[in-house]
């Protein structure tokens, strides 16, 4: 396993971004602390809940276009994933890959090393024609050059992840992507679309409360690593649609008026009554969206499938 790592940590990797946008005004988390074990697994739980209807919506076109997608995509790929992205909707593609090429090289490209163990495992054991090489690096900060290994790279960034990312950050993104890559390869890329804002809300207010969960997971997590007293009962989980920014914006609310203290930070934060930590954003696009990103990361839009209700796009782009 490839690992790209810096020298050993003695404080928490979390503990910057924590004292980071816990001084900022307003406070802020990024939303990549959501995913530790507990984070990930909620996560999981998430897409099963009748409300949060991307993952399964996604997964559905992956199912039914599989075959055009690749077919689009080109002869003679190797694959690269980045982020574990759901096991199994990935799975459809690597069938459908297989069923045009005698092998394929695979390279999924994660933080987590755990994960990437799990896939190599599963994988390899159900694909005797797949040969796994995982790349174990934080992708929002380095990229991998993919541009000296053998055949057309297909780069998955699928899961609307890229939803998370302002729009500058989503273009410097896909720019840095594209020149890890050479002319002919391809992305694709899963986005969530603009709907009827009930929609919206009520798949990030789950009447399970399970997305509620998931974002004070993230308290939970600074109370575990850096020893902090947050009570996570004095926070509301709040979520709505921006609809001028065209987002889902997260935030968790101070019910009270109150001081915690993260041991490892050696401070003190203060949050009034009513004050929010903006933990994600969650872009939606449109059609013009989407082509207008792509063109501004000088991507060539080539290709897109949906669902009947037009909820989520899958979309070829060729470097
Ligand atoms: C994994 C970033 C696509 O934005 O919908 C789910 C994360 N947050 N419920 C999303 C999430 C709240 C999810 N992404």
């Amino acid at each position: 396993m490839t690992v790209f790592k810096k020298a050993e940590q003695l404080v928490s990797p979390i503990a910057a971004d924590v004292l980071e946008g816990l001084s900022a005004e307003p406070k802020r988390l990024p939303p990549k602390l959501f995913y530790d074990a507990k984070g990930s697994q909620l996560f999981e739980e998430i897409t099963r809940t009748r409300e949060y209807y991307p993952t399964r919506t996604e997964r559905g076109i992956l199912e039914e276009f599989a075959g055009d997608i690749i077919r689009e995509a080109g002869n003679n790929l190797t694959l690269v994933e980045l982020g574990a992205g759901s096991a199994y909707k990935t799975r459809v593609l690597i069938r459908a890959i297989l069923a045009r090429q005698l092998r394929l090289e695979f390279h999924p490209v994660d933080v987590s090393p755990a994960a990437l163990q799990q896939a190599v495992t599963s994988l390899n054991g159900d694909f005797p024609r797949l040969h796994v090489s995982p790349i174990a690096a934080d992708y929002s900060r380095h990229l991998p050059d993919f541009r000296s290994r053998p055949g057309r790279k297909l780069v998955l960034f699928i899961g609307s992840t890229i939803g998370n990312f302002e729009p500058d950050e989503a273009e410097q993104f896909l720019k840095r992507v594209r020149a890890s890559l050479q002319t002919g390869d391809a992305l694709l890329l899963g986005f969530d679309m603009v709907k009827d804002a009930r929609v919206l809300h009520s798949a990030y207010n789950d009447a399970a409360r399970v997305t509620a969960q998931f974002n004070k997971n993230v308290l939970a997590r600074i109370n575990r690593e850096l020893g902090a007293d947050f009570d996570l009962d004095e926070f509301n989980h709040v979520a709505f649609w921006n609809a001028r920014k065209s987002r889902i914006e997260m935030h968790l609310e101070s019910r009270v008026d109150q001081n915690v203290y993260i041991t490892d930070l050696g401070t003190n934060f203060q949050f009034s009554f009513g004050e929010r930590i903006h933990t994600e954003n969650s872009y939606k696009f449109t059609s013009s969206s989407i082509s207008r990103l792509l063109r501004q990361s000088a991507l060539r839009l080539e290709n897109s499938w949906s669902d009947p209700q037009k909820w989520f796009s899958v979309v070829l782009a060729r470097v």
